[in-house]
């Protein structure tokens, strides 16, 4: 049996891009090992230069292939790129969909691109329990490009704006009447729009509605000083790709020209402290919940304390302890 290689002596291999240093470390940070904890507040420090692209879309809109088809076209561009593919795990196993990784077969052997799934563990949409470190690890580990697919089922649009620099939206035809974008009300939350499948005969209706209601929704557009592109892809004929790399890499240096980056990191940072410090509270809350919280519980049940003096109380009680 190997034997376990403490975190802490991680941090240098996986800084150096060693590939097997960075699969150990992501698998720590997905489970959440109080032991890694050092080392990723290491790893975080160490990170911050990558451009993180988050992309959305309902099911089938074509995520997972428009994904590796961009990541062949950044490797061509001399880049290296890292995906997290999100997968809601099956309800039954708990694992996760294999075909995304099938898919991406043809860009393995090179050292360049580094693919990882993660189980969402149920959840629809969202991210999953450590994605937001995996992206620091990979972004330490030198990959310029970090692409975080996700499926646009509610949260999952809100968690990805609010984990990436630039958010792509994919929609495709044939999937209703509608525009998925604008029936999830997430039309908004776009840097870039992409219409898929665009060697379908439907497509140009998709593209048309679209451009229409971001023409309506402009007022919503949470950017300034760039006008969000609509592009049409097709993967069977190898189409719009490049021009997707060049949108992103166009909006990067927008954020970069227009001081918006600054903005984007805050709104990652707030999001990141934010979700960290309920980690930490309902962690304490499982560690006690025999002890303290039990006291606290009857008091809240037996009605002689409120739920939110309860609360108070046991925050209270975790800053002591810590
Ligand atoms: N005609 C056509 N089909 C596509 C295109 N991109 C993806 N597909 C198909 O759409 C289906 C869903 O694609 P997938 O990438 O798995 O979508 P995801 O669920 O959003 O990741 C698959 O059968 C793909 O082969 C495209 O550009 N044109
Ligand atoms: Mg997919």
């Amino acid at each position: 049996m190997a034997s376990f290689v403490p975190s802490g002596e991680l941090v240098e291999r996986v800084c150096a891009g060693e590939i097997n240093a960075i699969a150990r470390l992501l698998t720590r940070a997905e489970q959440g090992s109080e032991e890694c904890r050092p080392a990723l507040d290491e790893i975080y420090r160490r990170a911050g230069r990558a451009h993180v692209v988050g992309i959305t879309g309902v099911p089938g809109s074509g995520k997972s292939t428009l994904v590796a088809a961009l990541a062949k076209t950044i490797r061509q561009s001399g880049r290296r790129v890292a995906i997290i593919a999100i997968d809601p795990s099956s309800p039954f196993t708990g694992g996760s969909i294999l075909g995304d990784r099938i898919r991406m077969n043809d860009l393995t052997g090179d050292p360049g691109v580094f693919v990882r799934s993660m189980a969402t563990r149920g959840a629809l949409g969202g991210l999953a329990r450590g994605t937001l470190e995996a992206v620091d690890i990979l972004d330490a580990a030198g990959f310029e490009v970090v692409i975080i697919e996700t499926v646009g089922i509610g949260q999952g649009e809100v968690d990805i704006v609010r984990a990436s620099h630039t958010t792509v939206v994919v929609s495709a035809p044939g999937l209703g009447d509608d525009i998925q974008a604008i029936k999830a009300g997430v039309l908004e939350i776009a840097d870039i729009h992409v219409v898929s499948k665009c060697d379908r005969p439907d497509a140009n209706k998709t593209i048309i509605d679209l451009k229409a209601m971001l023409g309506i929704g402009l007022a919503l557009s949470h950017n300034q000083g760039w006008a969000v592109p609509v592009l049409a892809t097709s993967a069977p004929r190898g189409e719009g790709v490049a021009e997707l790399l060049d949108a992103m890499l166009r909006h990067r240096a927008a954020l970069e020209a227009n001081g918006g980056i600054g903005a984007r990191r805050r709104l990652i940072a707030e999001r990141r402290v934010l979700k960290a410090a309920e980690a930490l509270i309902a962690d304490r809350f499982e560690r006690h919940r025999g002890g303290r919280v039990a006291d606290l519980l009857g008091g809240v049940t037996g009605r002689r304390m409120s739920p939110h003096a309860a609360a108070v109380e046991l925050l209270n009680e975790i800053r002591m302890e810590d």
